[in-house]
């Protein structure tokens, strides 16, 4: 039997209070993160992603109240990052609730942290975030490369060398996010996500650009991906995750019920 496709809503949250925007950019408020977790909990959500998408730039740790206060509705796997700055960090976000811990910036500036992270809770809880952007460049054409701090800062680093390494190094996840695409609705980048899957064995969670169902079953079957996350269509009521699955499964996929 097929391992089953995961339907991931995504709490992007910036002062305690749910937001979209579109390119990472114009966030936009889009409600209470508890009443989401709980509505998306009961609408069939798989799992649920939460980001403190401010946390980096502004240099301040994560807020565990909000993050404790969503933990307490749920009941199902609970992945959470924005701001985890150390292994103490982390460790304090797995003690408020979480069940996973995302990284990203952390992880680009120091990659021990993905070792030490899985040495000690496994490498089912560590979720290496890669935010892609496409870089061209005139001689060489391009590619796509690594963003940290919410994608403000350019690591340079090629977005495949890093997810390889990241793998090697003990993420047991990747939460890739193609910046281009995010809150534009316009469909997932397959490009990019099948490359990264076909690099690494690793569960891959495709995420942004999301804008209908159809989205969702291309990146699962001509992108390869393990999961699909997606923010705008369910923070705006355009669908639920019920109604993804079931789309899904009639069109052959194995979800979960
Ligand atoms: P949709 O395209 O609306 O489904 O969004 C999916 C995904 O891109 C977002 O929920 C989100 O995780 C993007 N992330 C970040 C950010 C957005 C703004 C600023 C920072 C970040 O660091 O991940």
């Amino acid at each position: 039997m097929a391992v089953a496709k995961r339907i991931i809503p995504c709490l992007d949250v910036d002062g305690g209070s749910v937001v979209k925007g579109i390119n990472f950019k114009g966030l936009k408020g889009a409600g209470d993160p508890v009443e989401l977790a709980s509505r998306y909990r009961d609408q069939g959500a798989d799992e649920l992603v939460f980001l403190d998408i401010t946390a980096t730039v502004e240099a301040r740790r994560i807020m565990f109240d909000v993050v404790k206060d969503v933990a307490k509705v749920l009941d199902i796997p609970f992945t959470v990052g924005g701001g985890i700055r150390t292994f103490e960090d982390a460790r304090a976000i797995l003690w408020s609730g979480a069940d996973k811990v995302s990284i990203n910036t952390v992880a680009v500036q120091d990659p021990s942290v993905i070792t030490k992270l899985s040495d000690a809770y496994g490498a089912q809880c560590i979720v290496l975030a890669v935010d892609a952007k496409w870089v061209s460049n005139d001689k060489r054409g391009g590619n796509y490369q690594v963003y940290t701090h919410g994608g403000r800062v350019n690591s340079g680093l090629d977005v495949i060398n890093w997810i390889r390494k990241g793998v090697e190094l003990g993420a047991g996840e990747v939460l890739l996010t193609s910046i281009d695409r995010d809150g534009t609705q316009s469909g997932y980048d397959i490009e990019l996500t099948k490359k990264v899957t076909g690099a690494v064995e690793a569960p891959v969670i495709a995420s942004g650009g999301c804008g209908s169902p159809e989205h969702i079953l291309d990146v699962l079957k001509a992108g390869n991906a393990d999961a699909a996350l997606a923010a705008s269509i369910f923070h705006y009521g355009k669908y639920t995750p019920e109604e993804v699955k079931l789309y899904l499964k009639n069109r052959g996929l194995t979800v979960r019920a």
